[in-house]
């Protein structure tokens, strides 16, 4: 994000006057300033970014996974295969993958994951357990991590793309998407203010990245978007989007949701990587 000069200007004026970075910060973001241009205004002024209490005005950043995307690549070798890099964004860091799986290795996930496949459960914020979801129409499943081959093979290329340890990964998880099911926008991340969070977040940590790797492709509809940047992402088999989020707010722009299939059927499989070890 490029930061006007103007404003970069007036931030190093005020601090040379001996306003410190914190008031400067409050004094901005209660002005209306974005959170992002706060924070990355005042990290370029004094050369660190503001760590304070968590909360949305200051909270810390995580490090997040990352694919290498030095020099623009085109694809990624990893150990096992050629990934290729079909679009980036920069903020929120977004990166669309193709070839990233073998048809054979979506048919074996989808195979492995139908005796396990019910209705989707999603995290009940309140009490830390799971909960039926009318929000999310499709079905689903986790694997353990590793629980297979095929779950580990792919895992092991996922931590060697993403360049965030293998052991930080939750266990893959298999949606399926029949005629109408959608999942409406949300964050993958665990809310802060729910009382739930923080037992959930004793496995591991926050979470601070998201693959969705589409196995089936529908006919219609089934897309992944991005409603805060207007991105659509098209649910092709062995494809798949990565995004990170370095925060648990929304200012990340992370929200994002699965549309209405409408013709056929979409499968998906989704691994949520944390700050820690997930144990
Ligand atoms: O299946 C999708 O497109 C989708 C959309 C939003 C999956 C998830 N979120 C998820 O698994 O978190
Ligand atoms: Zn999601």
């Amino acid at each position: 994000m490029q930061i006007d000069g103007n404003l970069m200007k007036w931030l190093n004026e005020c601090l040379a006057r001996g306003h410190t970075p914190e008031s400067l910060t409050t004094s901005m973001l209660q002005s209306g300033w974005s959170q992002e241009i706060v924070r990355v205004a005042m990290a370029e002024a004094i050369g660190r970014e503001i760590v304070g209490k968590p909360g949305p005005s200051v909270a810390a950043a995580s490090r997040v996974p990352e694919p290498n995307l030095t020099q623009s690549p085109v694809f990624i070798d990893t150990s096992d295969r050629r990934v290729d890099v079909w679009t980036v964004v920069k903020f929120p860091r977004v990166v669309v993958f193709g070839n990233l799986l073998s048809h054979e290795e979506c048919d074996q996930l989808i195979e492995l994951a139908q005796p396990k496949l019910a209705r989707s459960l999603t995290v009940d914020n309140q009490t830390g357990g799971e909960e039926v979801n009318s929000a999310r129409t499709s079905d689903g499943m986790f694997f353990e991590r590793g629980e297979n081959p095929v779950c580990e093979r792919i895992e092991r290329r996922l931590a060697e793309l993403l360049n965030w340890p293998y052991e930080n990964g939750e266990g893959l998880q298999v949606l399926r998407y029949r005629h109408g099911a959608q999942y409406v926008p949300h964050y993958d991340y665990f809310d802060p203010a729910q009382p739930g969070t923080a037992k959930i977040v004793q496995r591991g940590g926050q979470r601070v990245g998201t693959i969705v790797m589409y196995l089936r492709t529908p006919e219609r509809g089934g897309s992944t978007i991005f409603p805060d940047i207007g991105l659509e992402v098209a649910p092709i088999k062995g494809s798949a989007v990565f995004f990170s989020y370095d925060r648990p707010y929304p200012d990340t722009k992370t929200l994002h949701g699965g549309t209405p299939v409408t013709l056929g059927e979409k499968y998906v499989a989704t691994k949520w990587m944390r700050e820690r070890e997930f144990i």
